[in-house]
């Protein structure tokens, strides 16, 4: 075992960052046999509701037209919006240059229909494999939902689980944050429940839940929470963790994973571009932790005013593990700022990031652009270690990265190969 010498150390580093491969443990990707679902190419690319937002606010162009142009057409007039007539610096925007460029296309080019005529020679398994291997990632994690009907028949004839590399997390948002739908839906789906909360409704939402991680083989329960979410409060959300989504975690031996601080549809007319990030009570995430220490949650918040709080709070609860930089965060100079002080607070036992990706490609550039950063932050910390004289080897290297980005999820799960 040598010692990576301090002149190699940052390079070395950076090596590994950006090679180590990832388990990415919340996407909205899909495998190929999901069909439709799984979204990629060019125009998927172009209409990423990122790039929708920055788009309007170049143009007067109404809404509802908008929403009336095929997907080309829209994807025409975002690249001509953000790219041909501004430069794309914003991190949405920055992040499609680098596809392109990793994807071997000519970036000098700006043509947009070689791009889209390059990739329509693929096929989508093709185009699976190759993003799997530039990017380096190994595991994905989708999200997944029962009451969507795309999504549903792909599981009930079995055809979910077809390709291990993808691993399923089971939604439960339309429970938690719409339990009037969702008793429609339950009904539906052949569960005996009713709006009120009776012992027979608790009961048939917890069988609901169990046979559908079983049948996913989901890895944990996941839910986006209003940043005004409560716990414990005498409302409906409390019921449903106490009474249906805490029991059934711990039967099936699974994390909770709460995704907390989303305004839905601010703007409603900009559709999934429209939502926006608000602050939220830690003192949430700490109650579950504290009343249910054999339970694991996994937590990420949206606001950047509550990143320091729930960092603090991991130090104090090892049943609470934070990952990801989300959304509106998942930009570099958050990245940067987070994972600073994400490793001086608690080293490298937290999950530095998710890609959060929606189309396939770009897990290219949400993962080069923060495995560069988080390189960068730890080879600081080497060389500060290296000045006191505590060398490391490659092999640690190697292990610390290991850790960030693909063990400390299996580990927290109880699945540490
Ligand atoms: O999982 C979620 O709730 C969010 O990540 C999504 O709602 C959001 O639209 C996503 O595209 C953000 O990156
Ligand atoms: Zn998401």
């Amino acid at each position: 075992q040598t010692v990576v010498s301090l002149a190699d150390l940052r390079q070395t580093v950076e090596r590994l960052a950006l090679s180590m491969p990832v388990t990415d443990m919340h996407t909205h990707l899909y495998a190929p046999e999901f069909g439709e679902m799984l979204l990629w190419g060019i125009d998927d690319l172009l209409t990423y509701h990122y790039l929708i937002s920055e788009s309007f606010r170049w143009s007067e162009e109404e809404y509802s037209h908008f929403w009336t142009m095929s997907k080309r057409e829209q994807a025409d007039w975002i690249w001509k919006l953000l790219f041909l007539d501004h430069s794309p610096v914003s991190e949405a925007a920055s992040g499609f240059i680098t596809i392109l460029k990793r994807l071997g296309l000519d970036v000098s080019s700006r043509n947009l229909d070689d791009y889209r005529q390059a990739l329509s020679k693929r096929t989508v398994h093709e185009q699976v494999d190759t993003v799997m291997q530039i990017a380096g990632i190994e595991k994905i994690v989708m999200t997944n939902d029962p009451f969507d009907p795309v999504e549903r028949p792909v599981w009930l004839s079995g055809n979910g689980k077809t390709d291990s590399r993808f691993y399923a997390a089971l939604r439960v948002d339309t429970l938690l944050n719409d339990w009037h739908h969702a008793v429609n839906e339950l009904q539906n789906l052949g569960y005996d429940v009713q709006a009120e909360w009776t012992e027979r409704t608790r009961e048939e939402t917890r069988r609901f839940l169990a046979e559908w991680i079983i049948r996913m083989d989901a890895l944990y329960l996941a839910v986006s929470m209003p940043g005004d979410f409560k716990y414990p409060a005498d409302d409906h959300r409390s019921k449903m963790i106490d009474d249906v989504m805490i029991p059934v975690c711990q039967e099936q031996d699974i994390p909770f994973a709460l995704m907390i601080g989303v305004r839905r549809k601010v703007n409603p007319s900009l559709g999934l571009a429209g939502d926006m990030s608000m602050q939220s009570d830690v003192s949430a995430v700490e109650a579950l932790c504290r009343r249910y220490p054999e339970q694991k949650f996994l937590i990420t918040m949206l606001a950047r005013e509550n990143q320091h709080e729930l960092t603090v709070l991991a130090r104090k609860f090892r049943n609470l593990m934070i990952f990801g930089c989300w959304w509106f965060l998942h930009i570099e100079s958050m990245v940067e700022e987070m994972t600073r002080f994400r490793l001086e607070l608690l080293g490298t036992s937290m999950i530095p990031q998710h890609s959060d990706c929606r189309v396939f490609e770009q897990l290219i550039y949400k993962w080069e652009h923060s495995r560069r950063i988080i390189g960068n932050v730890l080879a600081d910390k080497y060389e500060k270690l290296h000045q006191s004289g505590w060398n490391v080897t490659e092999e640690e290297i190697k292990r610390d990265l290991d850790d960030m980005l693909n063990r400390n999820f299996w580990r927290f799960l109880g699945k540490g190969q």
